[in-house]
């Protein structure tokens, strides 16, 4: 396998300003015709035309419209060397969409045709160069037949449509925007169309349709409702309107990752379309309206204006995470989606960071660019844009997103052209920022403290580091902004949030007028992506916990306190942990209290996961974490049991159901004191579970009782687990969850009952969904027994890992992400995760994907 460098980055040899494509389906081939008029690029200085194409039998090449045989085939690319000023190619060419099981380029889900042409799937499509920085208009005609395939899309406006013989019918689309092919996107289909309009801000009306299969139309609503909030958050927010008059979004079952934001055709995962009370949970709704933001907001960063390479993937990406999660915070809880946010960077984002597989948010080199579709470049990506918006304050941030989109709309820049307009627009130097996107790795950040009585003048002293990684050392210090607010000993704030800037890697920043010994409230807001270690006491987080004015902080607080008990319990069993579980008693008092933030409280009342307290252990050790874990959560229970059970019901439902935040906090906390009732999993618990599931009349809460049952070994689970698979079998999403919540018990029965899933009817190993069902739901959240010291954890992903290697090599190596980490493992656990990493490697015909992880993991 060969790696790609940013720095042998060349403009590509020749432009192709527009590109015609035909397309004739059929159900045992499909005939590509594409006709481009190449013309060389004056910022090139070659005249070789390297076209990319991949699994394709070429049946004709002409140039000018005659035969053609001035090429050469090599390694998925056709090369014409010397080949002139201008000229037009017409290629055709015989591809097997309905054998596709890798899901990139053209393929089928159940007998829909769709296509996933990011990063790199037009080239299985037809000879092309297939870079982000080769704009073209396209055209496009499809011609199938018409009762199988009676929706026939492509990106753009409809120009005309058709009937042909034998029952073949044809339409013919153009965008007038020109784009990357990574843009581009074919339908056809059966699928029943739900319709509205939007009406933009300059008056024009927008058609919007969402395309399902027939049956699923009744779950479309809450999908349409936020693509025209998405829309309107747009203009207002970022001034960006959409200027075509047709936004369709199109709901396929497999699909590699969550959705595509092709121009004008997004096609979806139907698990972030698809949502409706009785089979999507709150967390699910959540996530539909985020991502159906995120694709709709790459329309203007990414698509309008794209990426010269794929070294610049975090240009739209975490731009674009940064905007769908302001989009959320205004839709929803500010404070709670931050919290989430930051929550799940933790979980994921920072273990990647401290992994072999650690890299840069604008990476130097890969080998497979689907391989960086990371949290890395998307959600640390995110919170580089979140600290310019930070230091430069929202109206210069404004400013400089203006420039961008006025600077570069119709061009495929870098993440340097944008940082350049934040400096531009600010007239601040970015130089020191722009390392955060060079140099991998989390930060550590350590603060302490200094009151002088004497002077009123508190000092905190902040340090900065930056771990190796792979390929990196010596790293340089960052620019971070550090925001800051004083309480004082009484818990009344006193100095205002106020950004540090941190530029030294030791620096001290002083508080004048500060007239008794202060507790700092740090990082506010979590302002900057790092692990921050501070001086502070138990006593001061608590005050912290109960009166900071920053909702994040507050959360942070009891979170600090909480990672510490645990560690202590870690430590020595019978730590004293009766301050701890006495102040949690205050906490659940207050859920008792009308004018409690529920969704906050239900937060505060969650004890940081294991993903989060491995990455404090030294050598990891999920088992004795869970232990801990455990006890501290039932001598809580034991502790406040009535007042549990009172806060369980003083939460219950009130009838009509919403998806309101505040409905959602109000199911959150209920839930959090399910769990915590259920905690001991004996005879009452199950009982209790079940009773939940029974009464419930949304899935947010029947899916809380069975992850309270997951774990039990009393009959109420397989009644309640029988159920639930009879009432739901019909909805691939909620089998989905079903197998999803029996793949994460921690119990002795996991591993026979994982063999059941994997030979279950309903179990298909191509369909990625269903994957992430079984597989990742067991390897990411069921990490007891993933790490089971028998290695029968490892093994069942491992051998899964080799025979998707075959079928899809992106969803094969996703999968090896939960082995990244060996090295931190205890001894026992590293040897074998670390066979299994070596079994996978001398698997023959390992595809690059898989080879790629799979080595760095190991190196
Ligand atoms: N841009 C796509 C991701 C494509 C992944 C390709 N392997 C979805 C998104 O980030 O919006
Ligand atoms: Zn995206």
């Amino acid at each position: 396998p060969q790696t790609i460098y940013l720095k042998d980055y060349t403009p590509a040899p020749y432009l192709a300003s527009h590109i015609a494509l035909t397309f004739e389906l059929f159900e045992d081939r499909t005939i590509v015709r594409s006709e481009v008029t190449y013309r060389r690029n004056p910022a090139s200085s070659s005249d070789t035309l390297v076209l990319n194409g991949q699994d394709q039998v070429l049946l004709a090449v002409e140039r000018d419209g005659a035969a053609f045989d001035g090429f050469t085939l090599a390694e998925q690319k056709m090369v014409i060397e010397q080949a002139g000023e201008q000229f037009t190619l017409a290629i055709t060419s015989e591809i097997h969409p309905e054998t596709n099981t890798a899901l990139e380029g053209l393929y089928q889900s159940q007998g829909t045709f769709c296509t996933q042409c990011e990063a790199e799937g037009f080239r299985r499509i037809t000879f092309f160069q297939d870079r982000p920085d080769v704009l073209s208009t396209f055209s496009v005609r499809i011609e199938a037949d018409k009762q199988r395939y009676p929706v026939l899309l492509s990106n753009g406006n409809l120009q005309e449509s058709g009937d042909l013989a034998q029952g073949r019918h044809f339409t013919a689309w153009h965008d007038p925007f020109p784009k990357p092919c990574y843009l581009f996107a074919l339908v056809a289909g059966d699928l029943v169309r739900i319709a509205d309009t939007f009406r933009t801000q300059s008056g024009r009306d927008v058609d919007l349709h969402i395309y399902v299969r027939k049956g699923d139309e009744g779950q479309c609503a809450h999908a349409m409702a936020s693509l025209k909030k998405a829309m309107k958050w747009d203009e207002e927010k970022y001034g960006r309107e959409y200027e075509l008059d047709l936004f369709n979004i199109v709901a396929v079952s497999d699909f590699n990752m969550g959705a595509m934001e092709n121009t004008s055709l997004n096609i979806f995962n139907t698990k972030l379309v698809l949502a409706h009370q009785e089979t999507a949970t709150d967390a699910d709704f959540i996530s539909v309206e985020a991502v159906i933001g995120h694709e709709y907001f790459h329309n203007w960063t990414g698509n309008r204006v794209t990426c010269r390479d794929w070294f610049q993937l975090s240009l739209k990406e975490g731009l674009t995470v940064f905007r769908d999660q302001e989009f959320s915070a205004d839709m929803n809880s500010r404070a709670v989606q931050r919290i989430d946010d930051v929550d799940q960077l933790r979980r994921l984002q920072f273990p990647e960071d401290a992994s072999p597989l650690a890299h840069s948010v604008q990476p130097d080199n890969f080998i497979e660019i689907s391989n960086f579709y990371t949290m890395t470049v998307y959600e640390k990506g995110s919170e580089l844009i979140r600290m310019q918006h930070t230091l430069l304050g929202a109206d210069n941030y404004r400013q400089a997103t203006d420039l961008y989109f006025s600077r570069y709309d119709g061009h495929a820049v870098t993440i340097n052209d944008f940082v350049q307009c934040m400096a531009d627009a600010s007239g601040r130097d970015m130089s020191q920022f722009f390392r955060w996107y060079k140099q991998a790795g989390t930060p550590s950040l350590q603060a302490s403290g200094r009151y002088d009585a004497n002077n009123s003048r508190y000092t905190l002293t902040l340090r900065q580091s930056q771990p190796d990684t792979p390929g990196q050392t010596g790293k340089q210090p960052l620019l971070i902004p550090v925001a800051v607010g004083l309480l004082n000993a009484d818990g009344m704030e006193t100095h205002a949030t106020q950004v540090l800037e941190m530029t030294e890697r030791e620096q001290d920043f002083t508080f004048e007028n500060v007239a008794s010994r202060p507790v700092p409230s740090i990082l506010r807001g979590f302002s900057a992506p790092v692990k921050l270690s501070t001086d502070l006491s138990d006593d001061d987080l608590r005050l912290l916990q109960l009166r900071d004015t920053d909702g994040f902080n507050k959360w942070e607080a009891g979170q600090t306190i909480a990672l510490r008990t645990i560690q202590r319990v870690m430590a020595d069993a019978q730590a004293d942990t009766s301050q701890f579980i006495e102040d949690f008693g205050a906490l659940i008092e207050q859920g008792l209290r009308k004018e409690t933030d529920k969704a906050l409280l239900a937060r505060a009342l969650s004890l940081p996961s294991i993903a989060v307290l491995s990455q404090a252990q030294e050598v990891v050790d999920p088992a004795s974490i869970d232990q801990a874990r455990t006890s501290i959560l039932k001598s809580i229970k034991q502790a406040h049991k009535d007042a549990l059970v009172r806060l369980y019901e003083f939460n219950s439902d009130d009838g009509a159901f919403s998806i309101t935040p505040q409905a959602m906090g109000r199911r959150a906390l209920r839930n959090v004191a399910l769990e915590l009732l259920t905690v001991s999993n004996g005879t009452g618990c199950a009982a209790r579970a079940k009773a939940h599931y029974a009464q419930a009349n949304n899935m947010t809460d029947r899916v809380a009782a069975l992850s309270c049952l997951a774990d039990s070994i009393k009959p109420e689970r397989d009644e309640v687990f029988t159920d639930f698979y009879e009432r739901f079998k019909d909805y691939q999403l909620v089998v989905d969850k079903w197998f999803a919540l029996q793949a994460i018990a921690n119990r002795a029965e996991i591993f026979e009952d994982f063999a059941k899933l994997r030979r279950h009817a309903e179990f298909n190993i191509r369909n990625p969904n269903r994957v992430r069902a079984l597989y990742s739901a067991f390897a990411v959240n069921n990490p007891v027994k993933f790490h089971d010291p028998s290695g029968q954890g490892y093994a069942l992903v491992r051998d899964a890992i080799i025979e998707l290697n075959a079928i899809n090599p992106q969803i094969a190596a996703r999968q090896v992400t939960p082995f990244r980490e060996w090295r931190r493992y205890a001894p026992a656990l590293q040897s074998q995760m670390q066979q299994a990493l070596q079994s996978i490697m001398e698997t023959p015909g390992l595809s690059n994907d898989v080879f790629e992880v799979v080595s760095k993991c190991l190196k």
